[in-house]
């Protein structure tokens, strides 16, 4: 059924729950010399191409091919609106490879029609440290979908990857495919009710009023957290030692150097907001939060209105209850006109859903790893790694 997936290293359905083989990679082990030099062929007419994100008019390219041909909802209604500036800090974190940036033209016109990203990342799984790609990105025009071009994509990522030293990968996808390493849903905490009934993202409640939604889900003006602020840069090793610390308790986590912490979590207007709790007293950082900002079109609305959303990212909490830090961030949210908060039911999340009026969405996001299995299934809860 799967006529790539299944020459893949990855697990299969039929392996799954068998527990005889060892925890570790799936292939053989190899060396860079035996990693073919040359490129995959592509059909006629098309060429690879390295997308230079440096480059202004690729960042358009990119920018609009993504806008207008990657993920939708089940049924069409939204599509992911990546902003340029969100892409540029997705794709270039600290010993990023341009080269894991890859595009496909049109030969003749030297239109791009296809894109496919990897990014380095240092993976712990238990007590395995290593590195890997997290790939993401994949994108295919949908008048050039349904040919076996995804495959020659991932295989053309997965050479450049090989080159570098690199055998196993990190990924994420809407849809089933052998064999997910978890299963993790999205939950949604609307901020702007009235907006997200109207372009049909949320229905009113059986029996509710438009006026009582607004009041059921309506925030305090201010934070509640004593010491509350946004992250500095003069915050970047104290984040970094807490996340660090933090990110132990979990199965399969990045370990991330300041380096890291510095890309990933200092503020970057509309791309990420990373707040920190300085102890009033003694001046120490003792818990961070964050979130992400990735919008999405709503389809079939001549005036392409934009939902605003904001994703929950890293968080570390050792003193102020998980619950009241991401309430700070609702409230934070809807102050800078979010429409909706949306989070995954990883790490510590599933704790506070209820209590701050998360709902759950439809759909799923699977988790997978290529190259390397794990001898027990996993919990959302186990995994310590967003992926963007
Ligand atoms: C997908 N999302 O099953 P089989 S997520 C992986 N991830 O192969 P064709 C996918 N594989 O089943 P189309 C996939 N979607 O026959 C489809 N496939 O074995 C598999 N959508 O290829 C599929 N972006 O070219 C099938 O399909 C084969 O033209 C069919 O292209 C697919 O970024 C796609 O959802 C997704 O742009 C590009 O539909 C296209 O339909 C599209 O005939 C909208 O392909 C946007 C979208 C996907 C977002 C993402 C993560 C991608 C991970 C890729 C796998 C990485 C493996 C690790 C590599 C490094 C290894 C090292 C070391
Ligand atoms: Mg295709």
């Amino acid at each position: 059924k799967h006529s790539f997936w299944e020459t893949q290293p990855v697990e299969q359905y039929h392996d799954r729950g068998k527990n005889t083989e060892d925890e570790g990679p799936i292939a053989p082990l190899r060396s860079v010399a035996e990693v073919r030099t040359n490129p995959y062929k592509l059909p006629k007419h098309y060429e690879w191409c390295i997308c230079d994100l440096n480059c202004t008019h690729t960042m358009n390219e990119i920018f609009n091919l993504l806008s207008n041909h990657y993920v939708e909802d089940f049924e069409s209604m939204f599509r992911y609106n990546y902003s340029k500036d969100f892409l540029q800090w997705a794709l270039r974190p600290p010993g990023y490879f341009p080269s894991w940036h890859i595009g496909v033209r049109v030969e003749a016109t030297k239109r791009l029609v296809a894109f496919i990203t990897g990014i380095p990342v240092n993976m712990r799984l238990h007590s395995m440290c290593m590195p890997m790609a997290e790939v993401n990105f994949l994108c295919i025009h949908k008048k050039l979908r349904s040919k076996r071009l995804a495959p020659l994509l991932i295989k053309e990522l997965t050479r450049r990857v090989h080159l570098e030293n690199i055998w196993q990968a990190i990924y994420t996808a809407g849809i089933v495919l052998p064999t997910p390493l978890v299963t993790c849903q999205y939950w949604h905490r609307p901020l702007n009710s009235k907006k997200l009934i109207k372009v049909g993202f949320s229905q009113l409640g059986l029996g509710m009023t438009m006026g009582r939604t607004i009041k059921h889900y309506r925030l305090p003006q201010k934070t509640f957290t004593p010491g509350f602020r946004a992250m500095e840069r003069r915050d970047i090793s104290a984040v970094a030692r807490l996340l660090q610390q933090y990110l132990q308790q979990f199965v399969v986590a990045p370990e991330l150097s300041e380096a890291d912490v510095e890309h990933w979590l200092v503020p970057l207007n509309n791309v990420v907001n990373t707040y920190v709790i300085e102890d009033v007293e003694s001046h120490n950082i003792t818990d961070v939060c964050s979130f992400y900002t990735l919008p999405s079109t709503v389809l079939g609305d001549q005036r392409h209105t934009a939902l605003k959303a904001a994703y929950l990212f890293y968080n570390v909490t050792t003193k102020t209850p998980l619950s009241q830090l991401v309430n700070d961030l609702l409230i934070v949210a809807k102050q800078s006109e979010y429409d909706v908060f949306n989070v995954l039911d990883i790490m510590q999340n599933q704790s506070f859903l209820q209590e701050l009026k998360f709902k759950l969405g439809d759909g799923h996001l699977q988790y997978y790893l290529y190259n390397y299995r794990l001898k027990e299934p996993l919990s959302p809860g186990d995994l310590g790694v967003i992926l963007l």
